[in-house]
């Protein structure tokens, strides 16, 4: 594929947002025309970008050593010389004057922050939590983690944590992202194996995107769709007229958290018109008798009843599935964040396998990953479940790693960690008392963010491990660890299509941070621990762990033979197991995956990772979600991305000029024309919103791209978090943060204004 010039496209910024058409100019393409002609560089290194789970391939100009400019590289698979301003931007929040720049430990009498050196700070680190495992127990201090360090620090983290210092309850903000999508493909697939390559988006003829906007959370993806040839049919499935929605031939603003009960519709009708594919069904399945059975209730007229569409949109959705030819079902968050999401996600799935979209070109069940490596701390962070998918509750598994690893099986603890929110109840309830928090920020992104106040009261010794001091979490540390960020540390990432990708370091970490981890290796040899991580040395060295780890396994990347093998071909895909490589020699095996291999999917041959090697249906009765809107808070408050100029909580993107120039800098909130008037209410007003937690200011956006009786907040924005209610999947434990009751209120400073009904 040719490579293509950096076209800045419209859907970049808000369509009609508070942000000026000036503003939009200005920032111009923040890449190549920008570099001054003294800086023109000299050489290049290739590096994947750290923010989004697209994984884009990008090139780093240095001069004299240092990094003076970046470009999106033509020849790597995934963009094929495509960024987004995140990534076009990766290197500016590195330069940022609020960076870290050596451990910081809280003065107990001024409360303030000091300098201290490294070996102080990890004597502290040491004897505090060892007193207080020692006093209450180990399971009295824990760990919560992230998707966005690379996986070799991930799996040191893990291991260190768990096999090295004893501790058990461990969890990550994969936790608020993923868990649905792992459950889900562990049940139907039996492995958390996301089956597709992004040459799929390409090949389809129908697209269907469910709780999914990536025209802003996946931008080069969205490129992706755009180059595909056969004028695809695309349906979006989202209550909110997205930036995607816009773009799509069907758009099927469902009510909120009515996704279920579609998916079962559309099963129904698909059974009911003979649509499936019985053949495939039979080879390949198990389940589907009963899940037919189950779905006969959900006739189009319910369907539309419940979900709020009408009965043609259901009809017309269900026809282009029953006739395309290769059909692709992708989603994200709007599925994943419910009260129902992991029966939602096999909901999806049921479709694909009923209709034999899987392992061909084109289809898949495909669930779209967040964070840049997310993929690999599901598979490596050995929090919830041991590496490479292994259980924690099964001996074999944990003698496999005891082996693998060289370590006393009696140091691998017989059950997982308590899962994210459990963890913050046992702080609540004072069974643990110490946490270390690495590279997130849950003060500002968990569910209910308020409850840290009381949590943050009752922590005896809190460690965050961060690129700034200044993130709402880091705030609250009583020790603060200066960690290098991406860009400042070598490393792999697995992006959303299982590609593991290469991550470099081009830049030093200012002061005396240091790559995270180097941090875990001080903390290893501080506490004790070392002997078991000799071989952790580098994180080369632990990838060539990780490959061990992966052996057999369906995640199998034994036969990578090192970081030239993924420099050279751009990447590589799970799985290539040891015997592809050695079969046909090194460079031949290098030759293939740059060429021919370089987009796989699995499931080709129709065997699954279950047991019987069949795909399994799963089901169950949908339910209400639980903060329903009432008298008192009758509207729905929808959350989720912004622009794509923000990541999350904004620690990284809030320090590039260029991207805040593309976004609105004070929390705002998206409501309907129909509830504005009723309000009083005009763009660019400030508006009270309230929820049965708190009530926050933010400045009102009126648009239809909301329905009447909903509202849509960015999660970028503290105010967001402190509405959201908590509420979680049974089955994952993943928070519902689609679904939040509100009020409206005008903010006239007099306190009477208008409320929302
Ligand atoms: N620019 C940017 N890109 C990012 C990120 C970022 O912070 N900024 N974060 C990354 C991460 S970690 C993730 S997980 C992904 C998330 O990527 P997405 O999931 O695509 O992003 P969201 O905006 O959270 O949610 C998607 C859509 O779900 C819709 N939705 C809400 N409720 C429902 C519902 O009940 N049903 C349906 N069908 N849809 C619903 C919302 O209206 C929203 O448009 O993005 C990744 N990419
Ligand atoms: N209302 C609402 N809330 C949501 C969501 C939603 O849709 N709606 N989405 C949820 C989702 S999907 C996600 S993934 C979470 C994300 O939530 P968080 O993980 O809390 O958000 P980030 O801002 O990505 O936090 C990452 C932190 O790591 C730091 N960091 C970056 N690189 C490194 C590194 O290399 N090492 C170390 N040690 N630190 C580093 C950054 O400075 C930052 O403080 O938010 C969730 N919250
Ligand atoms: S799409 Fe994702 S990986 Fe690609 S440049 Fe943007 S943030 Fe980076
Ligand atoms: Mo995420």
């Amino acid at each position: 594929m040719s490579s293509r010039s950096f076209q800045w496209p419209d859907w970049l910024v808000r369509r009609d947002g508070p942000l000026s058409r000036e503003s939009r100019l200005s920032a111009g393409p923040c890449g190549l025309g920008m570099v001054p002609a003294r800086l023109v560089p000299t050489a290049t290194t290739g590096s994947v970008c750290g923010f989004c789970s697209v994984g884009c391939g990008l090139r780093i100009h240095i001069r004299d050593g240092e990094p003076v400019n970046l470009t999106p590289d033509p020849s790597y698979p995934v963009n094929q010389g495509m960024a987004c301003p995140k990534g076009w931007e990766a290197l500016t929040p590195l330069r940022a004057p609020d960076r870290a720049t050596c451990p910081l430990l809280r003065n107990p009498e001024t409360h303030r922050f000091e300098p201290v050196d490294w070996s102080v700070a990890l004597a502290v680190f040491t004897s505090r939590f060892k007193a207080l495992m020692e006093k209450h127990g180990p399971e009295s201090v824990a760990v919560l983690s992230t998707g966005q360090i690379c996986t070799e620090e991930m799996a040191f983290l893990g291991a260190l944590f768990k096999f090295g210092m004893g501790g058990l309850h461990a969890d990550s903000n994969t936790r608020q992202c993923m868990a649905t999508s792992v459950v889900a493909y562990k049940q139907a697939f039996g492995f958390d194996a996301p089956p597709y390559t992004f040459a799929d988006l390409e090949e389809s003829d129908v697209l269907v995107f469910i709780g999914a906007n990536p025209c802003i959370a996946h931008p080069i993806l969205w490129q992706r769709v755009m180059r595909n040839p056969n004028r695809p049919e695309i349906v979006v499935v989202d209550p909110r007229t997205t930036e995607t929605a816009l773009c799509a031939t069907q758009h099927l603003a469902l009510r909120p958290k009515t996704d279920l009960i579609l998916l079962y519709g559309l099963a129904c009708w698909l059974i009911e018109q003979g649509a499936h594919r019985p053949d495939f069904i039979r080879a390949h399945t198990s389940g589907f008798e009963a899940f037919a059975e189950f779905v006969r209730d959900f006739s189009v007229a319910r369907v539309a009843r419940e979900t709020g569409l009408r009965p043609a949109q259901i009809e017309r959705c269900a026809r282009a599935i029953a006739r395309g030819r290769a059909v692709g079902f992708w989603w994200t968050m709007g599925v994943n964040q419910g009260h129902q999401a992991t029966r939602t996600a096999e909901a999806v799935i049921n479709l694909a396998l009923m209709t034999g979209n899987i392992g061909r070109p084109g289809t898949g069940a495909n669930s779209i990953t967040g964070q840049c490596n997310a993929m690999g701390s599901r598979l490596f962070a050995n929090f919830t479940s041991l590496p490479a998918g292994r259980d924690y509750l099964n001996r074999e598994d944990r003698e496999d790693v005891a082996r693998l690893l060289n370590i006393p099986l009696h140091r691998i603890p017989d059950r997982p960690s308590l899962a994210y929110d459990q963890i913050l109840d046992a702080i609540d309830a004072g069974a643990i008392k110490g946490l270390w928090v690495v590279g997130t920020n849950p003060v500002h992104s968990w569910i209910g963010r308020d409850r840290w106040a009381a949590l943050l009261e009752k922590l005896e010794f809190l460690v965050v491990q961060d690129m700034y001091a200044t993130t709402e979490t880091a705030r609250h540390a009583h020790l603060l660890l200066p960690a290098a960020g991406w860009g400042e540390k070598d490393g792999t990432f697995i992006n959303s299509e299982r590609r593991i990708g290469l991550v470099r370091k081009v830049s030093r970490a200012p002061g005396r941070a240091l790559p995270d981890f180097r941090i875990f290796q001080l903390v290893a040899e501080a506490w004790g621990c070392a002997e078991w991580f000799r071989d952790w040395s580098s994180p080369e060295a632990v990838f060539h762990i990780l490959r061990r780890l992966s052996a057999g396994r369906p995640c199998d990347f034994s036969g990578v033979t090192g970081y030239r093998m993924l420099e050279r071909c751009g990447g590589v895909q799970w799985p290539w197991p040891e015997s592809e490589t050695r079969s046909r020699g090194e460079e031949a095996a290098m030759e293939i995956l740059a060429g021919p291999c370089r987009e796989r999917r699995l499931f080709s041959d129709g065997r699954f990772f279950t047991p019987d090697g069949r795909a399994r249906f799963w089901f169950e009765a949908p339910d209400l979600p639980p903060d329903r809107p009432d008298d008192r808070y009758p509207m729905v408050l929808l959350t989720g991305r912004g622009t794509s100029a923000q990541w999350h909580t904004n620690t990284r993107t809030g320090k590039s000029e260029v991207l805040r120039q593309l976004y609105p800098q004070k929390a705002y909130v998206e409501v309907n024309p129909l509830d504005a008037a009723r309000l009083g209410l005009r763009s660019g007003e400030r508006v009270e919103v309230s929820s049965r937690h708190a009530a926050v200011d933010a400045v009102a956006f009126v648009t239809p791209g909301v329905q009447p009786g909903q509202v849509f907040m960015p999660m970028h924005y503290g105010e967001t978090n402190r509405l959201t209610v908590p509420a979680f999947d049974p089955l994952s434990r993943q928070p519902a943060y689609k679904h939040t009751a509100v009020r409206l209120r005008r903010a006239t400073g007099g306190g009477n204004g208008k409320e929302a009904s």
